[in-house]
């Protein structure tokens, strides 16, 4: 099916549907000028992610850890949601039911005004304490190395989830419960490698639901979706509105 047609059908099964998921990794805030992680350009390219994103790493060297999260920040905070995380936020209010399900730390798709959301692997602009475990926004940039918490002066890390550590068991379980019900599933801009998201196109294929993938490359979840667009998020998404 050609680009034209795959999102005529997809606009009018969107008119219909009742309920809506959508799982979104790095490629679409790629369109802000937020680096992926994989790719010729990506982060992983100039960076070992068992260096930097792994509790190992944070143990062995927090100084470094905090210096990449630190100089993230300062890129991050530089940038803003583009028409694909609009595209979005319009077709949330036009579904009754809608669940966005981010992979993406860099908190865009809030910015942009999302409101049903899953960050499943936490966000950049959230720290937790290793010792008491609270939680707070801090959008400082740069943050002082090494952060310490306000409350008992423990060591500060990003609330991010890094390879090996769970992700949280309520976040997962909206995850599922919206991955479960819904009619229509769009996976947009992920390379479909990092599990447990790599799996979620497969639990709402076997659900009966409609799986559509919006990539500028074939993924591994390719083979099970229903349609495959490829395109930009910030072109294609904006053409799915009525
Ligand atoms: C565009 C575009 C444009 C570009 N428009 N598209 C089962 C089997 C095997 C392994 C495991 C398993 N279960 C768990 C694991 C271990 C591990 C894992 O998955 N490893 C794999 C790599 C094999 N998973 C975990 O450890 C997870 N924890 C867990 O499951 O706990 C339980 C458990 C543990 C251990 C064993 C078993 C169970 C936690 C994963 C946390 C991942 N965290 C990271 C790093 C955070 C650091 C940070 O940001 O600071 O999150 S990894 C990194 O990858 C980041 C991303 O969120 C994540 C996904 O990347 P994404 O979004 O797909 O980006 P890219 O760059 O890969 O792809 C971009 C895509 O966009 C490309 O396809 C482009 O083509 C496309 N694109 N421009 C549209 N304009
Ligand atoms: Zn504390």
């Amino acid at each position: 099916m050609n680009t034209d047609d795959a999102l005529k059908n997809l606009r009018a099964r969107l008119a219909h549907a009742k309920s809506v998921t959508v799982v979104t990794g790095a490629g679409i805030s790629a369109d802000s000028g937020v680096p992926t992680f994989r790719g010729p350009e990506g982060l992983w390219k100039d960076f070992r992610p068992e260096e930097l994103a792994s509790p190992e790493a944070f143990t062995r060297d927090p100084t470094l850890v905090w210096e990449w999260y630190n100089w993230r920040r300062e890129l991050l905070a530089t940038k803003q949601p583009n028409p694909g995380h609009e595209a979005l936020v319009a077709l949330e209010k036009s579904i009754e039911q809608f669940w966005l399900i981010t992979q993406n730390v860099d908190g865009l798709h809030a910015t942009a005004g999302s409101r049903n959301i899953s960050e499943i692997h936490g966000n950049i602009w959230k720290v937790r304490c290793t010792e008491c475990g609270v939680i707070e926004e801090n959008r400082k940039v740069p943050l002082e190395i090494l952060p310490k918490c306000s409350t008992c002066q423990g060591l500060l890390r990003p609330h991010i989830v890094w390879f090996g550590e769970s992700l949280d068991a309520q976040d997962l379980r909206n995850c599922y419960a919206a991955l479960e019900t819904c009619e229509i599933l769009l996976i947009i801009g992920t390379s479909g490698l990092v599990y447990p998201a790599a799996s979620f196109g497969q639990v709402a294929k076997d659900r009966g639901a409609f799986v559509v993938e919006l990539n500028l490359d074939p993924t591994p979840n390719s083979e099970l979706v229903d349609i495959t667009i490829h395109g930009r998020a910030k072109d294609i998404l904006p053409r799915l509105l009525p």
